[in-house]
């Protein structure tokens, strides 16, 4: 399509002496950029389309990169992105070697803070502004944080430490009523009480600029009349939420209406200290199917612009869905069974756990710490609650899971939900550490089945324990098998054989399981004997299996798609190790470094983890061996 104003914009500092006529016109062109981009390649739509003329106006009234301009998360950013000299590469956002879906420091100099999770801004730009005062420097520090993200404790952490402070710092509430689902709780009932009082809000600034107004003289007289109108101040007008914090308040602002946003933003700016300016956006603005359901559009894959159809090709369930559908199933029979999301009932697909058991269902908002030890509460109550929550989430969780459920040996399960690669979202939502950072801590048990049928299996294996279980399972389509079979358990800690092997046995976790068998048949033709093994199992570990293995085959190959450093593979040399059994060892897995957006089967194809870079590491391992000297086993 043609943008004729954006190919002319090179930097914010080309639309600063525009009129606010051309800057309508260019956030018209901006959304038709966003819409036909995201059209093709998915992405964040509706909360980007959502702040079109709040990036505009920020950029129009800020001296970025001067100033300092952070977003929360980073999703809503794509005008942003489009305004700061990426429109040429916008058509590869999200895929590999292309634009990031969230900010980037090295892809720009305007993305001044890199995110992905929600609610760090505040406590970023405090920490920038801070160091700003510190030195002695002078820039504007400007932070956007959505409804969604106010949710969470760390926000509050921050607006605490900001609102008692006299820091120069304009915190932009972007507020759409929305998370990705509704937005829920007690502050985001707070916000709509302010938000639909808009008439009483100017009421209160005429009366205040009224106040302000009253000329005061000299000496005590100054004193007494200043004081007179502190008392009025208070009688006459309640001060809201963000006032008793410390904070100066403007709002609601129309976040669409750039004549009314522009001044508003440019009076925060001269104010001396904290400032919260209100401002009410509506998510997929502009963009109908978005606007009417913002839900769906909040993350969805390609989609037909005129019908707003998603183009999907037929798939078999995601695993969220068996996960969610069993969880259903087994809730019928279970009254002691509750299910927790940290604002993601559609990503989890809890919402169907929702439609059935409305009252054994929460919805705690962005709050994965609070939400894990709520879970760990209900436990202790007697329920037997499941904490759905994306692996890459749950590291904001860690000291809940240690200190609150684990420590206490709370049967909280944990539904591991995109344990893996994800793809678009890249680095910062990758869910390849949950193992490393979970099977540390004592009475946790950690389980992930090779597919659905396994995972249905071991979710009633884990309500069956006394202790907290992590059970993990990837993002994406299931393997389209055949899950009408009775839900039995799979025996606590054992794991599967699916072929023995005197050369090498793999051993592997998850749906990886399936390459590490076709890897077997690729080196089977080259007269290889390689066995494979199931494991099932991360914690506890299936020791009788491993003895067998290791009288059995002359070397292991780990295969997990997480990260090497701590994973399962690291589980396997610990056991061997503390049972002085040596057996060469090659641990599969990912490198120690942070993994960009890009498909997940190039990544597997690039460490060597699906079929065919099994069998070649697993040729080349056992090459090198029959030329080293040969290995001693006790
Ligand atoms: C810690 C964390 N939990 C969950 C998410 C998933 N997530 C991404 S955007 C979003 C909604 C954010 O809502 P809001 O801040 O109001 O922004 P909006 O999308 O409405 O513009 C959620 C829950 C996340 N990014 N980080």
């Amino acid at each position: 399509m043609e943008a004729k104003l954006l190919v002319s914009v090179h930097s914010p500092r080309d639309i600063r002496n525009w009129s606010v006529l051309q800057l309508e016109e260019l956030a018209q062109e901006l959304r038709r950029v966003i819409i036909e981009t995201t059209s093709q390649s998915g992405g964040h739509v509706g909360a980007s389309l959502g702040a079109v003329e709040l990036a505009i106006a920020l950029h129009y009234v800020y001296d970025t990169p001067s100033d300092k301009l952070i977003w929360d998360i980073g999703h809503q950013a794509y005008a942003h992105k489009l305004l700061t000299d990426r429109y040429e590469e916008f058509s590869t956002i999200r895929q590999l070697n292309g634009l990031s879906g969230f900010l980037k420091r090295r892809e720009s100099e305007y993305d001044v803070w890199e995110a992905g999770h929600a609610s760090t801004s505040l406590s970023a730009a405090m920490g920038l502004a801070s160091a700003r005062d510190l030195r002695k420097e002078r820039y504007g520090v400007v932070a956007v944080i959505g409804d969604g993200a106010l949710t969470a404790g760390m926000a509050w952490e921050a607006m605490n430490q900001i609102g008692q402070t006299k820091t120069n710092l304009v915190v932009v509430v972007n507020d759409n009523s929305m998370s990705i689902a509704p937005n829920v709780g007690a502050f985001s009932r707070y916000l709509t009480e302010l938000r639909s009082a808009p008439a009483y809000t100017r009421m209160k600034q005429e009366i205040e600029q009224l106040l302000d107004s009253v000329p005061v003289v000299g000496g005590r007289l100054r004193k007494t009349v200043e004081r007179v109108k502190d008392l009025l101040h208070h009688a006459v007008l309640p001060r809201n939420v963000f006032e008793e914090l410390g904070f100066k308040y403007y709002g609601p602002v129309d976040g669409h209406n750039l004549s009314e946003l522009i001044p508003v933003l440019r009076n925060a700016q001269l104010v001396d200290g904290p400032v919260v300016v209100h401002v009410i956006t509506k998510k997929g603005r502009g963009y109908g199917p978005a606007e009417e359901r913002p839900g769906e559009f909040h993350g969805p894959g390609p989609f037909e612009i005129h019908s707003g159809k998603f183009i999907k090709k037929p798939q078999p369930k995601s695993y969220s869905q068996i996960f969610s559908e069993a969880l259903v199933e087994l809730g019928a029979t279970h009254p002691e069974i509750v299910a927790v999301t940290a604002a993601m009932p559609d990503g989890t697909k809890l919402d169907r756990f929702q439609q059935a058991f409305p009252n054994r269902f929460y919805d705690v908002g962005i709050a994965e710490q609070h939400a894990a030890t709520f879970s760990a509460g209900l436990a202790l109550g007697g329920m037997r609650p499941v904490f759905a929550v994306y692996s890459t989430f749950l590291q904001r969780a860690y000291d809940q899971v240690v200190h609150d459920i684990c420590h206490q040996d709370l049967p909280v399960i944990l539904g591991i939900d995109r344990a893996g690669l994800v793809g678009g979202d890249g680095a910062t939502h990758q869910g390849v550490y949950d193992i490393s950072f979970l099977r540390a801590v004592p009475n946790m048990e950690i389980a992930m089945g090779k597919d659905e049928v396994e995972l249905r299996q071991l979710l009633v294996s884990a309500l069956e324990r006394p202790h907290p279980v992590a059970l993990r399972y990837p993002r994406g389509a299931s393997r389209g098998l055949d899950i009408t079979g009775p839900l039995n358990p799979i025996p606590w800690g054992k794991s599967e054989w699916l072929a023995r092997g005197e050369d090498a046995t793999i051993i592997a976790i998850g749906p990886i399981v399936y390459a590490a068998l076709s890897a077997r048949e690729i080196l089977a033709q080259e007269g290889y004997r390689v066995g494979v093994v199931n494991a099932r199992f991360i914690k506890p570990l299936d020791s009788d299996l491993l003895r067998v293995v290791a009288q059995e085959t002359n070397a292991i190959i780990t295969c997990e798609e997480h990260a090497v450093a701590g994973g399962f593979g690291s589980a396997i040399n610990e056991w061997f190790n503390e049972q002085a059994i040596r057996i060469p060892i090659l641990n599969g897995g990912l490198p120690d470094e942070f993994i960009d957006h890009g498909s997940a089967s190039y990544y597997l194809n690039f460490y060597e983890l699906n079929a065919d870079g099994i069998a070649r590491r697993v040729r080349m391992w056992l090459h090198q061996k029959e030329k080293a000297p040969k290995q001693i086993k006790s």
